[in-house]
């Protein structure tokens, strides 16, 4: 099956320096010269992404050679993250919504017929470090907040890894500390893809081979931060958006496959029993949760980079971060097919928001056409793959409100939902350390609860509800032009 949505030939993006083009000749990108890596780099970044900045590519980083770039902010913004995901850059959120409806099934159903192509050259070869030359310190890697417990060099990567048993590739974006020129951490929470890989390899007492890209296209990234079904490969699905295979290399100690056009990638093992602390870590949910504590130890056999590389850093913290959005557009389009998928109809829209970490806060709105359908809708959402996960609250609403408008959903919480009869707890569902609250909630392991708002007007009395107070909207429009010297104009 060949998708439809083969790139205009303008955003022909091949690699991450064909996408700096591209954003930059769309007016989204800025040059930030002298940044220092320890802490500047992050704090400009989260000022620059409160107030939905363009993407910033860091050079002449203090105390590192000059070409040593990092860029973050790559997809907080409508037309960046169309440009990624190849669909032109003049869009703002609600076409972007609507041009990704159907989206995530139809690249599921194509994943198939898009494996990787391994290729023997790529610019990726053009630097390769062996042995003693393996030294993550040449490269500068930013402290992004205060309060880390180290300098963290994957945040906007790439892991990749293979299931011991059928050799499925999985690519998960975990983050990392350094720990030293050769050794990095690798945090994956249980249950993940790479995790249930990691934790059946060591059980066999076996090594847990691993790439990591840390710079490529932000296309790779986007999707292997949201949650692709187990068992199908995030470069199959990647392929499927792109409609032409990724090209990968055959990494030289793991043979595992590795973007042949990335800008940094390292390669090596991970062994059973081997842990070292890390954190904590300015997380997506706007706290350090972790405190420190062990992980697995990545050891680096092999560095592999383009001259000059470029990394895509991409720090959690207090949303709106740096891919609060990207993330809020993505897992609302997968759940949006996720929640059809299991047959519930009538979805008019979906919006997993930022305040929430796109994780915390999933909002549905429906044309009501039995009773149940809101309960269904709600209960569907809270435990589907992309919505289990770290979930809090699940509001579904009516097709009059628009579920990314925070006022309209709140004000039909307030006005059509009865706390006693509308609010439904699921308990012990998938939780998270990274839960603030996992603390006070005095459990060996994370589980948590969810509240399922039903905000929609109660189906058996739909007739009666009283109407809404205000203009018919055809009516407002005529005031508007009429009136245009006091309203202003909004042509
Ligand atoms: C920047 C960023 C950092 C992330 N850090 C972690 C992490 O440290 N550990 C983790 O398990 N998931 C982390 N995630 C979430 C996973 O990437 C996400 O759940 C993804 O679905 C994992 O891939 P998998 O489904 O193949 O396991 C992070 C996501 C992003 C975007
Ligand atoms: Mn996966």
């Amino acid at each position: 099956m060949v998708i439809e949505t083969r790139a205009p030939e303008r955003l022909r993006i091949r690699d991450l320096r064909d996408w700096i083009e591209v954003v930059d000749r769309a007016g989204e990108l800025r040059v930030v010269e002298g940044a220092d890596w320890n802490q500047e780099i992050g704090g400009i970044t989260e000022l620059n992404n409160r107030q939905k900045g363009p993407a910033l590519l860091f050079d002449g980083i203090k105390g590192y050679p000059p070409g040593q770039r990092i860029i973050t902010g790559t997809m907080q913004s409508p037309a960046r993250l169309a440009a990624t995901l190849r669909l032109g850059t003049d869009f703002d959120n609600q076409r972007l919504v609507q041009a990704l409806r159907g989206k995530p099934q139809a690249w599921e159903q194509a994943a198939k017929d898009y494996p990787p192509l391994y290729v023997d050259h790529g610019p990726i070869f053009e630097n390769v470090l062996r042995g003693d030359e393996v030294d993550l310190t040449r490269f500068p890697v930013p402290l992004w907040h205060e309060k880390d417990g180290g300098r963290y060099i994957g945040t906007g990567d790439f892991v990749i890894s293979r299931d011991p048993e059928n050799g499925w590739v999985n690519c998960g974006t975990y983050r990392m500390m350094i720990h030293d020129a050769r050794s990095t951490s690798i945090h994956i929470i249980l249950g993940k893809h790479g995790r249930q890989q990691m934790e059946r390899t060591f059980k066999s007492g076996q090594p847990f081979p691993m790439a990591v890209s840390l710079g490529h296209d932000p296309l790779l990234y986007l999707v292997s931060g949201v949650e692709i079904p187990y068992g199908l490969s995030e470069y199959n699905y990647i392929g499927a958006i792109l409609g032409e295979p990724v090209r990968v290399v055959r990494g030289e100690v793991t043979g595992l496959p590795i973007p042949a056009d990335a800008e940094i990638v390292l390669e090596g093992w991970c062994r059973p029993g081997v842990v070292k602390n890390e954190g904590p870590f300015g997380e997506f949910a706007g706290y350090y949760s972790y405190t420190e504590a062990p992980v697995p130890v990545f050891e680096v056999e092999r560095v592999y980079h383009r001259n000059n590389p470029i990394q895509v850093g991409s720090p959690p913290g207090r949303p709106p971060h740096d891919y609060s959005y990207s993330k809020a557009v993505m897992r609302s389009a997968m759940l949006h097919d996720a929640i059809e998928k299991a047959g519930v109809p009538g979805v008019q829209g979906c919006w997993c928001d930022e305040v929430g970490g796109s994780r915390m806060l999933l909002v549905v709105a429906i044309q009501q056409r039995y009773p149940g359908h809101a309960r269904q809708a709600a209960l569907v959402a809270s435990q589907c793959h992309v919505g289990a996960y770290f979930g809090r609250y699940v509001i579904v609403v009516d097709d009059d409100i628009d579920p990314s408008n925070l006022n309209d959903v709140m004000w039909a919480v307030c006005t059509r939902s009865d706390p006693e009869r509308d609010i439904d707890i699921i308990r012990r569902a998938w939780g998270s350390k990274a839960d603030p609250l996992h603390l006070t909630m005095n459990q060996r392991l994370p589980f948590n609860s969810r509240a399922i708002i039903d905000a929609c007007r109660p189906y058996d009395y739909l007739e009666e509800f009283p109407p809404v107070a205000e203009g018919d909207p055809e009516y407002l429009a005529q005031l508007q032009v009429k009136w245009g010297d006091v309203l202003g104009s909004t042509a």
